[in-house]
């Protein structure tokens, strides 16, 4: 269903008109009440009145996660403390984590967009959703949760985690609707096949996964297994949490909720604009957000985008699924390596399963080695050597054909990596560069 369709299939003019009056109110309001962005708008010289067009945008200069960092912890809020009803945390790998606060229309709004998110992946109001994405100040448990009381589903809040439970809750209750990272998904099939499930009756018919990278071979095989619908989401805690943007059932890129979130897609060299179709980081400006609104956010996600109208009737932009991050590519030997390919390459040889990860080193005066260990089905590996032997070669043509570089294959016996209920961890870099 389509949640909102006045917004959701406005007349493609009428939302650019929608955009420039929103851009400038957002211009306004962080002068106004953002210590940062006025002091920015100062130094460079400009005004309220000098940004109206969209095309004005392109004199802001960009916001990044340092200043977010920088500002750690309430600098960047553009209202009083009395004003927030909610904090949510990112927490990263280096210094100060990013803290995010919610009016209480900021709240709205994510409900908002939330629920816009659940009816474009397939929910109905009078749904069930179990809702397996963490709760807490990881925003993708509550995030859902507002969606979802907007729109009228009855809530499981289960949580990620204590996948027993979350299996026998699905098989009594029978919620049509899952949430969780696709990595949880996977990782709840090994349980399930445990416990003698029969995992194609399960009742959940529509699936909606993201928080992390995972390709369509990845989709795929969660279709297949568990017999539902699986669609992307995406979004990030420095604009709202998920709620950004959303696949329909074409799932041919997803949605980028355009009225609330302006993209841009730039080369993250240059710093200038790409083409529709090519790649690029991803660059948000949020509108109509109060607590902490974002102008020109450089997310570090590359993308693509597509301007041309859906089969769905939805006339927002749609963004490619999330091809990389700039931070989170790996150069070996001075060739670009995302994980995102190689588990593109893994999942299409058969015998392999979607468990994998991407081991960097460097021997001191040595070149960078990249070992891909991965999983296979645990009736290989009991028999002979030679097979294995003729997948791990075949694994380590197709990756070195995809990837332009040398690497190593590890085949490893099933279950030997370690699962997450949350965000999986694809890359462990060892060098000490
Ligand atoms: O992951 C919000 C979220 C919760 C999204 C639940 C979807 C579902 P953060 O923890 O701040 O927020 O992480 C944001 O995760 O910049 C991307 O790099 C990555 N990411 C999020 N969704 C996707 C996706 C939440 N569908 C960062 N595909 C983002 C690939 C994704 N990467």
């Amino acid at each position: 269903m389509i949640w909102n369709e006045k917004i959701e299939c406005m007349d493609p003019e009428d939302l650019k008109n929608l955009q420039a009056e929103r851009l400038a109110e957002t211009i306004r309001y962080v002068y106004d009440n953002n210590k940062l962005y006025r002091s920015r708008m100062d130094v460079a010289g400009l005004s309220p009145q000098d940004i109206r067009r969209m095309e004005d945008l392109k004199k802001f200069p960009f916001t990044t996660k340092e200043d977010l960092r920088d500002s750690y912890p309430f600098d960047m809020f553009s209202v009083p403390m009395d004003q927030i009803s909610e904090i949510h945390v990112s927490s990263g790998t280096t210094g100060n984590p990013t803290v995010v606060g919610y009016t209480r229309a900021d709240i709205e709004l994510w409900s908002e967009v939330m629920a816009r998110v659940l009816g474009c992946a397939g929910a109905r109001p009078g749904d069930m959703i179990q809702i397996a994405y963490g709760y807490g100040l990881f925003t993708g448990g509550l995030g859902f949760h507002y969606g979802a009381q907007k729109m009228g589903l009855a809530i499981i809040p289960t949580s990620s985690g204590q996948t027993k439970r979350q299996l026998k809750i699905m098989n009594d209750f029978r919620p049509r609707v899952i949430g969780c990272t696709p990595s949880y998904m996977l990782y709840m099939v090994d349980e399930a096949r445990e416990l003698g499930m029969d995992l194609r009756n399960s009742s959940w018919e529509v699936g909606i996964f993201g928080a992390e990278p995972w390709s369509n071979s990845m989709r795929d095989e969660i279709e297949q297994i568990w017999n539902l619908q699986a669609t992307d989401i995406y979004g990030l805690s420095e604009m709202i949490g998920p709620g950004v943007a959303q696949e329909c059932c074409h799932k041919d890129g997803l949605h980028i909720f355009s009225d609330v979130f302006f993209p841009e897609i730039i080369d993250p060299l240059t710093g200038k604009e790409v083409l529709p179709g090519e790649k690029g980081e991803l660059v948000i400006t949020t509108f109509t957000k109060k607590g902490i609104p974002l102008l020109r956010y450089r997310t570090r996600d590359i993308v693509s985008i597509n301007y041309e109208k859906c089969a769905c009737g939805r006339t927002s932009p749609r963004i490619s699924k999330i091809m990389g991050r700039t931070d989170d590519m790996i150069i070996v030997r001075g060739i670009n390596v995302f994980p995102s390919q190689i588990e593109h390459v893994l999942l299409s040889i058969e015998g392999t399963q979607p468990h994998y990860q991407l081991i960097v080193d460097r021997r001191s005066g040595e070149l960078d080695e990249l070992e891909v260990q991965v999983e296979v089905d645990g009736k290989i590996f009991s028999d002979e050597i030679k097979k294995l032997r003729v997948l791990e070669e075949k694994i380590h043509r197709e990756i070195e054909s995809v990837l332009g570089v040398m690497v190593k294959v590890k085949l490893v016996e099933p279950r030997t990596i370690a699962r997450s209920e949350g965000k999986a961890t694809r890359v462990i870099d060892k060098r000490t560069i």
